[in-house]
């Protein structure tokens, strides 16, 4: 081929791979209700001039249950919590990050990476991280009842209490109040604590999980469990509201952003990954959720105020019979079983 020739071949090319098989300017993102300030979205589109679709869910299973059935496409990005995103690594339901494309990763705190649910961070980078433990409002119940778990069983609370629609969250009380791990995989132990739970239902008002301060606010509820962030929050238009962390021990959680196998819109994808991992970002993000960040670059810009509070960041100690969510393997199918007869109310 002739020298002109092969630069025109070569422009050719170019011209193909940048606008014929570039992405559509777009991103879908699939993200747990009430979970990111939506202006956030508007600014990333304004910078990048890629649009997020962008839509919400209120629990685990609810993500996960559709994107299994799309076989990982149909979103560009999710964010299961950690026992979801190993279980749908092992699935093959997640797509390797390129960790080149995210320069912001480096901001991440070490403290918070390469957990056993996804070693090397090979699918997964964290968002925000929390404990969930108790709400009480002591205007209206004595403090000194509610220092366990235990005490959500207390009759007083008859169809006072606020659970959120989190099936492994519930059974983490059920199993810890019984004194075993909230990851048993024992169907006996399953059983022990279906039992038990079914004992705690008369004292269910309602399951929620995507705005849960708001019915502590309206005065709807006394009491229950709740995620960290949201008993802050409630506090701040209620100074009655405080948050406990169980004698028996929290339940930690982290939420991580993941791309799904089927992803169509990777480089977008990686973009609004990296969008996130700035510090400013990050910062805006903490602040406005009231949770715990994991961007170590972020925490550094966060209000003293929230940084020092021990609800959203607590001393080690607090932490200390705490338990990570893991992934329960098959057992998850009789945590499923028995979840759906406690909310059938049998
Ligand atoms: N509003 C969404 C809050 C998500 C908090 N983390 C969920 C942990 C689930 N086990």
């Amino acid at each position: 081929m002739r020298k002109g020739h092969l630069g025109i071949f070569v422009l050719f090319l170019y011209v193909l791979t940048t606008f014929v098989y570039a992405e559509p300017p777009e991103v879908r993102f699939f993200n747990w209700s009430d979970y990111l300030p939506e202006e956030l979205l508007e600014r990333f589109t304004a910078e990048t001039g890629i649009r997020v679709r962008y839509s919400t869910y209120d629990s685990n299973e609810a993500m996960y249950a559709k994107i299994k059935l799309l076989q990982g496409k149909g979103y560009d990005l999710a964010m299961p919590s950690t026992y979801y995103v190993d279980k749908m690594r092992k699935e093959g339901l997640l797509h390797p990050l390129d960790k080149a494309k995210l320069p912001g990763f480096k901001n991440l705190d070490p403290r918070r990476l390469d957990q056993p649910f996804d070693p090397g961070n090979v699918y997964s980078i964290p968002y925000l991280w929390g404990t969930t433990g108790i709400a009480v409002n002591v205007h209206r119940i004595d403090p000194a009842k509610v220092q366990a778990w235990a005490d959500l069983w207390r009759p007083e609370f008859r169809r006072g209490l606020l659970l959120p629609n989190d099936m492994r969250e519930v059974f983490f009380v059920g199993l810890r109040t019984l004194g075993y791990s909230g990851n048993s995989t024992d169907p006996r132990h399953l059983r022990e604590a279906y039992e038990k739970l079914r004992q705690l239902m008369p004292n269910v008002r309602l399951f929620n999980s995507d705005s849960p301060q708001m019915l502590y606010v309206t005065g709807e509820v006394d009491a229950g469990m709740i995620w960290n962030g949201n008993a802050y929050r409630a506090h701040q238009e209620d100074p009655n509201l405080r948050y406990v962390y169980p004698e028996e021990g929290c339940l930690l959680w982290m939420d991580n952003l993941v791309i799904p196998k089927g992803a169509e819109h990777l480089a977008n994808a990686h973009k609004l990954i990296d969008f996130l991992l700035r510090p400013e970002i990050g910062k805006l993000i903490a602040e406005k959720l009231a949770y715990a960040s994991p961007n170590a670059e972020a925490v550094k810009l966060i209000d003293p105020k929230l940084r020092n509070d021990p609800v959203i960041y607590p001393p080690d100690e607090w932490l200390r019979n705490g338990e990570y969510t893991i992934d329960v393997g098959a057992a998850i199918t009789l945590y499923a079983e028995y979840w759906e007869r406690l909310k059938a109310g049998e």
